[in-house]
């Protein structure tokens, strides 16, 4: 396996200003993508969040597997930690996070309104991987597109204050990842789901690993996806499935095409709900 790793100058500058942002923050909201609640995890975000409440939305959960969904719920609960399994695309209703919100920002509220303060300003950052839906939520919490969305990782380039109408004011972040990640697999499901630039991998490297999963834990979706019969794919090893499948669907001998036609199949949900993570 290549090693997979992105992290360029900006991330690091972004990093550091989460940093400095800390101080006025009530709740950090760490957004995870839920089809890889584990390798969306950034320790740098772990590290910096400390004691401070934090709160995990396991966003993306229309495309995850959803027994899944539930065992990463109970599993990533904790003191002062809250979890929410979200889809922020269909879903504009955010009662839920905000009651969450309040639920962890409680002990700093109540010591202000016990010195008179009235409905006092709860402050929050949305922080996490690249491309894993920090601003949509954002867009949600505010009820207006005013954050900028995008099918690609980078979009939001700098931090920006937002007020919601809950009296919360919100800090989009830009996307992070970390300077070298603890397994191969990692950076693998990262690029897998779009959290990396497709630049900078093979398309065919972390097509294969995909492969390797669905035919252990997706069997019945390889089989519909592949459009081949079962014993075919039973009798194939991983590289020549692949090669079977790029001609199946009409591109020859263009591996790499397909590569990323299954990646970005698999992104939208399209080859199933997969996770690749298990808790
Ligand atoms: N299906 C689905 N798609 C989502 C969900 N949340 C966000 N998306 C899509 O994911 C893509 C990335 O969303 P963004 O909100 O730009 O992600 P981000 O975390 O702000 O990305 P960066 O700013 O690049 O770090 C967009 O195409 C969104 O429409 C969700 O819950 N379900
Ligand atoms: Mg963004």
């Amino acid at each position: 396996m290549a090693t997979i790793q992105w992290y360029p100058g900006h991330m690091n500058k972004a990093r550091n200003q989460l940093e400095d942002k800390l101080g006025l923050i009530d709740v950090l909201v760490e957004v995870l993508d839920d089809r890889i609640p584990q390798a969306s995890r950034n320790p740098m975000i772990e590290e910096l969040v400390g004691n401070k409440p934090h709160i995990i939305i396991l966003n993306k959960a229309d495309l995850a597997d959803p027994v899944l969904t539930k065992a990463w719920a109970a599993e990533l609960a904790g003191d002062n930690k809250y979890v929410l399994a979200l889809d922020s695309l269909h879903n504009t209703n955010m009662q839920k996070l905000v009651s969450l919100v309040k639920k962890a920002a409680a002990a700093k509220t109540e010591k202000l309104e016990a010195r008179g303060a009235s409905n006092p300003t709860i402050r929050i950052a949305l922080a996490g991987i690249p491309n894993c839906g920090k601003s949509t939520v954002i867009n949600r919490l505010v009820g207006r597109n005013v954050a900028e969305v995008g099918n690609k990782p980078g979009v939001t380039k700098g931090q920006r204050w937002l007020k919601t109408n809950a009296n919360i004011q919100v800090l989009d972040t830009p996307g992070i990842l970390w300077p070298k990640f603890s397994d191969q697999e990692v950076g693998y499901k990262l690029a897998a789901f779009g959290a990396i630039k497709d630049s900078v991998f093979h398309a065919d490297d972390v097509a294969l690993f995909v492969l390797k999963n669905l035919r252990e834990f997706y069997a019945k979706d390889l089989l519909k996806f592949s459009k081949l019969p079962e014993q075919q794919i039973a009798d194939m090893a991983d590289p020549d499935l692949l090669l079977a499948m790029t001609e199946k669907y009409g591109m020859r001998d263009d591996y790499d095409r397909f590569s990323l036609f299954m990646l970005q199949k698999l992104r939208k949900g399209a080859i199933g709900r997969i996770t690749l993570d298990r808790p």
